[in-house]
């Protein structure tokens, strides 16, 4: 055991980010369940870990952090032997802070956005607002162009190998795909099969195994 604590949840998609990464590098974590629809995260022990009150917050030695993108960076900094790499080994650095960048600014808000509004709301017993999700559905439709184009010469985002920027999109569109908006990954060849290949990793089912719990 590397001593690694996550506080989240698991419907979390932010906290699914990390697990996908403690998988692929074959750590084991424990999970502290932070129970959100009590408001545990605004109240003041969670706030000692992350002021912002969001989750996940990950514990490892003396190290405290938030930011799911940090943490999952952290991980496989912290333990480059250990799984899968999640970087282009020989290859440029470059192109990863690009597509990691990309993932974070311009996949993630249309997709969080259309996942609100097709998917979470409904649980919270509030309605979907159908200018929203066209608004976002024209926002993601424009990413996933730069998306097919990109795959088109790249086996994935970074690089010809897995890393974490691909890793980065796995719980969004795990929810994506269960919607009306998988039509815009059917439409585009490149990003439809990449989608396919991140979704089907081992690592990822462990995450998606823990939704059935
Ligand atoms: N940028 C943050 C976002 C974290 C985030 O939005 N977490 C959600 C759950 S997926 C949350 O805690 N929401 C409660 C809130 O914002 O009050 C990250 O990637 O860790």
């Amino acid at each position: 055991m590397a001593g690694i604590k996550v506080h989240g949840s698991v419907f979390s998609t932010a906290t699914q980010r990390v697990f996908a990464s403690l998988y692929e590098k074959e750590l084991e974590y424990e999970l502290v369940p932070v129970d959100m629809k009590a408001g545990e995260h605004k109240k003041e022990a969670f706030l000692s870990l992350n002021p912002f009150g969001q989750v996940p917050v990950l514990e490892h030695g003396d190290q405290k952090l938030f930011e799911s993108r940090a943490i999952t960076q952290y991980i496989a900094q912290e333990f480059p032997d250990k799984g899968t790499q999640l970087a282009c080994p020989g290859k440029p650095i470059a192109p990863l802070l690009v597509w990691k960048e990309v993932e974070a600014l311009q996949f993630d808000p249309p997709s969080s956005k259309l996942n609100w509004e097709l998917v979470y709301k409904s649980m919270f017993g509030m309605t979907t607002d159908p200018a929203a999700v066209e608004e976002n559905e024209a926002k993601l439709a424009k990413v996933l162009d730069v998306y097919e184009a990109r795959l088109s010469q790249s086996k994935y985002l970074a690089c010809d190998s897995f890393t974490l920027v691909d890793l980065h999109h796995l719980p969004n569109i795990n929810v994506l795909l269960g919607t009306p908006v998988k039509k815009l990954f059917d439409a585009r060849p490149h990003v439809s099969a990449w989608a396919a290949d991140i979704t089907s990793r081992p690592a990822w089912a462990k995450v998606v195994a823990l939704l059935k719990h």
